[in-house]
């Protein structure tokens, strides 16, 4: 009997595979900088019982047309939106993500990237390393606190909660928006539920966490940036379209906004000419929340044993539906 074939659309360590190697025939992407090209992709659809997807893998009816196999769509992300629901559902493929195994990590590097952007810990470095330090001054690379101020958190999800939980570490005050109130969050970590427009406008720190969905795509535009703070620090470590990029930028260099911590970009990856990348106020990070070794590696067994499940007639750990 043949095996079941799972197809991986990026190069992951084998070591990673070896577990499931016995009952499945598993081959993947041989790059892995290089995301897999569409064309590969339905083809490999058109074969696959199962795939292993990444966020930069566009999954509709162009790839899944042919793929009359196929039962389970397992994305490296607690996001989907490079997939196409409607269609997968009328392919009847399940489609699963990795909540929960990522909330810490990416919480991690959200708390970091607030406090890089706040203490201008990149361009401190930057200053040593390029030879300018040559003398003490009160003022000396003088950045913004955390502690006391109020961090406005939009998508109190899990990884919002976690960064939450950061932040009253750190003695912050916690205001949060969401399409639902968080009664737990806001009995143990005393947030308080404002509308979007209070939280722009009371926020020292004001910090995307919010899914890509079409209410919050491009809702940090020109108007949301004029109603901040000028000494407001943005941070986005959810998805890049949820910003009007230029009227980040013109905010930041207008000076309706002190800085901005950004993991993500509106189309990914961003080359060096990219104008944010100009900014001084702002740090920049190649899409990186989840990235600890740990984290990517228990990713990638959650995808494998959802897969594993699926094509063995269970039901998967993560569903996304
Ligand atoms: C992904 C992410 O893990 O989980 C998400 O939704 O944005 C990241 O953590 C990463 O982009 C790999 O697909």
């Amino acid at each position: 009997m043949t095996k079941p074939y799972i197809y991986i659309t990026r190069k992951i360590p084998e070591e990673l595979i070896v577990a499931y190697q016995d009952r499945y025939t598993i081959n993947m992407w041989p790059h892995e900088q290089k995301p897999v090209e569409q064309e590969t992709l339905a083809l490999e659809a058109q074969k696959a019982d199962a795939l292993l997807t990444m966020l930069s893998d566009k999954i509709d009816m162009d790839v899944l047309n042919d793929a009359e196999n196929l039962k389970i769509i397992a994305n490296l992300a607690v996001g989907y939106d490079n997939i196409n629901l409607e269609d997968t559902k009328r392919k009847e493929i399940t489609v699963t993500n990795t909540p929960d195994v990522l909330t810490e990590t990416t919480a991690d590097l959200t708390f970091a990237l607030l406090l890089s952007t706040a203490r201008r810990i990149v361009e401190a470095s930057d200053f040593i390393k390029n030879g300018k330090w040559q003398n003490w001054s009160p003022f000396l690379l003088a950045g913004s606190d955390a502690y006391n101020k109020t961090i406005g958190i939009v998508g109190m999800g899990r990884i919002g909660e976690a960064v939450a939980r950061r932040a009253k570490g750190f003695g912050m005050n916690i205001i949060y928006h969401n399409r639902t109130r968080k009664g737990q969050a806001e009995e143990e970590l005393n947030a308080s539920y404002v509308s979007f427009d209070t939280l722009l406008a009371e926020s020292d720190f004001v910090v995307c966490l919010a899914p890509l969905t079409p209410e919050t795509r491009g809702m940090f535009n020109e108007q949301a940036f004029r109603k901040m703070k000028q000494s407001a620090i943005f941070i986005n470590a959810s998805r890049g379209q949820n910003v009007d990029e230029d009227a980040l930028y013109d905010a930041l260099v207008n000076g309706e906004i002190k800085g901005a911590g950004l993991d993500v970009f509106a189309k990914e990856p961003i080359g060096k000419e990219h104008p944010l990348l100009k900014l001084d106020q702002v740090v920049c990070l190649p899409h990186i929340g989840s990235s600890s070794t740990d984290t990517r590696s228990t990713m990638i067994d959650l995808c494998l044993n959802n897969i594993d499940l699926v094509l063995s007639g269970r039901k998967p750990h993560t569903p996304v539906l």
